[in-house]
């Protein structure tokens, strides 16, 4: 055995005899060959793991194969929204779903860690998100249902590790998707509807999206996003954050918020107060006759007039079905 083998490889290598699964091995392997010190007494080592991985992919590969569709893992939309978070291996989406959603998915500071998408809800004010962490996007082999998980989503949250160079990392990450059939795309845009799309189509499906900056508190971040703004600013918004600091959090959560284009709009009936902890949820640019429908469908026949209440603007002005509705919006509806 090649000498200067570090205590890492050692610990891959003991999970790899143990693993009894493909993807456990793969896995382990990978782990192997990224902490394997590179010099002339490995390189046999080194080929032997790489066709190893070949290996046990092509097994693996053949494994899907005889699957049916219907075995593709989708997450059930829960909340207001549901965004998927991508990139490359180890950029930290794990811990960003640990830190704002209740659920834990592993972290750890090896590449390929998660295997499952794993959904968590963030409570942002008064509305509930779901996010779903998913394994990383590589030029290997891809599972089907990450793309098609990646697809059903209403928007994608493109995680960019600020402690490595950002910009080619940008790069690959839209060539995979654009791999997918996806072109991600700044919200407000005009988005294809999707309705009818299936995984397997060749259209091009345009998402919403936000790029999120992580590890923004380590020593290279700051070029790292610097570059990112100047090569990517324009069309999407870019986000720094870090795990270890709430505000970046905080902001992050607003940014979901806004990505998903929707609205929260409260009604109250005549005389009393509304209630505002149950919003009705609307995409961006619902009328008020879109919300009473969304109430109730006899509104959308009876509704006569509606008043409505917007902080500094209106205080129970009377509105039209047409009238145009923004956020926090509290309305009174009458028949
Ligand atoms: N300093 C710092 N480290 C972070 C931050 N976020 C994540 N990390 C570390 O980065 C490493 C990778 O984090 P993960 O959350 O497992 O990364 P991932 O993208 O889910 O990785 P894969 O599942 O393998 O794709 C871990 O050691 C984390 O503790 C951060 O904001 N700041
Ligand atoms: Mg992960």
């Amino acid at each position: 055995m090649p000498a200067n083998l570090s205590p890492k490889y050692l610990e891959a290598e003991r999970r790899y005899r143990q693993a009894s699964t493909n993807q456990d091995k793969i896995k382990c392997l990978q782990e192997m060959l990224s902490t394997i010190p590179k010099h002339k007494g490995t390189e046999k080592l080194q080929a032997q793991i790489k066709t190893k991985i070949a290996k046990l992919k092509q097994e693996s590969l053949k494994k899907h194969a005889t699957r049916r569709e219907g075995e593709f893992l989708t997450i059930k939309r829960e909340g207001a929204g549901q965004v998927v978070l991508v990139g490359l291996p180890n950029v930290g989406k794990s811990e960003i779903v640990s830190s704002i959603t209740h659920a834990s998915p592993e972290v750890a500071d090896y590449p390929c860690t998660t295997r499952k998408p794993t959904p968590g809800m963030i409570e942002y004010e008064n509305v509930q998100i779901q996010l779903i962490d998913m394994p990383p996007l590589t030029d290997d082999y891809i599972e089907p249902w990450i793309p098609q998980t990646i697809r059903n989503a209403d928007a994608i949250v493109m995680v960019i590790d600020l402690n490595e160079d950002s910009v080619p990392q940008m790069k690959s990450l839209l060539k995979m998707l654009e791999g997918f059939k996806m072109k991600p795309q700044i919200a407000g845009g005009h988005i294809e509807a999707d309705e009818e799309l299936e995984f397997f189509e060749e259209r091009i499906l345009h998402k919403k999206s936000v790029i999120v900056g992580s590890k923004s508190d380590l020593e290279l971040a700051d070029v790292s996003l610097g570059l990112l703004k100047e090569h990517y600013g324009k069309n999407f918004p870019v986000s720094p954050v870090s795990t270890r600091k709430v505000k970046t959090l905080e902001l992050l959560k607003r940014k979901i918020f806004e990505v998903l284009e929707i609205i929260r709009v409260y009604t109250k009936p005549p005389g009393k107060k509304s209630d505002l902890s149950a919003p009705y949820i609307l995409p961006v640019g619902s009328t008020v006759e879109q919300a009473a429908e969304h109430v109730h469908k006899d509104f959308l026949e009876k509704l006569k007039f509606a008043r409505l209440w917007r902080v500094d603007k209106f205080q129970g002005q009377r509105v039209q079905r047409d009238f145009v509705m923004e956020d926090s919006d509290v309305i009174e509806l009458h028949i």
